[in-house]
């Protein structure tokens, strides 16, 4: 497609970095109507929009809490921290990260670690491997949620995945997440995978994506997100409230089959015992 930049009118160029986030192929071919058409329409804000609106904080600006805290999940997952191979490959990348997180690092120098191209090959899922394909349609969080399943399946990780599915922000529900993040911030033997929309917390792309949660600072009630769209984004931070925000709204109608698809975060927690399927570190 548009290779020139000199060429592109500012609108298609915040489409492209639109369609690079997860399951974004509808808003691509909206965009290259919209900038084949005409390039007049090209708003001078959006190409100064900063890289990450007011309700998100980098890793690089925010770090005291990682330095004064124990952080097991930050440390479990961040040397698994990988970017999504593809534009609509983020649930790909997530899985691969809570599977190596678990596991542990393997203990020959011959053993691989999970990538996401092993992962599908170990999964063996057709429907998947087309969803994640560059321009894919992405996955629903029912089928995101399979596919967690089969991951640990894969390579035999004894799990129990819960599912925090919430349909309203209410004080109650805003309770229940943070009672949740707060009990997941205690160990490494459950992982929280988001499936949320990227925009509300980044100030950007308006859609469904996946990643998982670094940590949770229960003082200041903020919550750490390794975004794997690493084309893009670092590892940011976003309150609790704005995470609930993220969860509850509906994916829009250019999103095709995610269209009206709201979120939710699987907590995934290795069952007693299970450490012994880890390769020894
Ligand atoms: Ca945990």
């Amino acid at each position: 497609m548009m290779t020139d930049g000199s060429l592109i009118s500012a609108a298609a160029r915040n489409s492209i970095h639109a369609m690079q986030g997860c399951a974004r192929v509808l808003a691509f071919v909206l965009a290259t109507l919209i900038a084949g058409v005409s390039s007049v329409h090209a708003d001078a804000t959006d190409t100064q929009k900063p890289k990450l609106g007011p309700l998100a904080v980098t890793i690089q600006q925010s770090h005291e809490y990682l330095r004064t805290h124990e952080a097991p999940d930050y440390w479990a997952l961040s040397p698994y921290y990988v970017p999504q191979i593809t534009g609509s490959a983020c649930s790909l990348a997530t899985v691969a990260m809570l599977l190596n997180a678990q596991r542990g690092l393997p203990p020959l120098s011959t053993d691989e670690l999970v990538t996401q191209e092993s992962l599908l090959e170990s999964v063996g899922g057709e429907a998947w491997a087309r969803e994640t394909a560059e321009h894919g349609e992405g996955v629903t969080f029912d089928e995101f949620k399979a596919y967690v399943t089969l991951g640990l399946k894969a390579y035999g990780l004894d799990a129990d995945i819960g599912v925090f599915k919430p349909s309203d922000a209410s004080p109650a529900t805003l309770a229940m997440l943070r009672r949740m993040l707060a009990d997941n911030e205690r160990s490494a033997d459950d992982i929280l995978l988001v499936y949320y929309n990227q925009g509300v917390v980044t100030g950007d792309w308006d859609g469904p994506h996946t990643s998982p949660i670094g940590a949770y600072d229960t003082e200041a009630r903020k919550v750490l997100i390794l975004d794997v769209d690493r084309k893009f984004y670092i590892p940011y931070w976003t309150s609790d409230e704005t995470l609930l925000d993220a969860l509850i709204r509906p994916a829009p109608e250019n999103q095709g089959k995610l269209k009206g698809e709201t979120g939710g975060i699987l907590r995934v927690t290795m069952r007693p015992g299970a450490r012994a399927l880890r390769p020894a570190q």
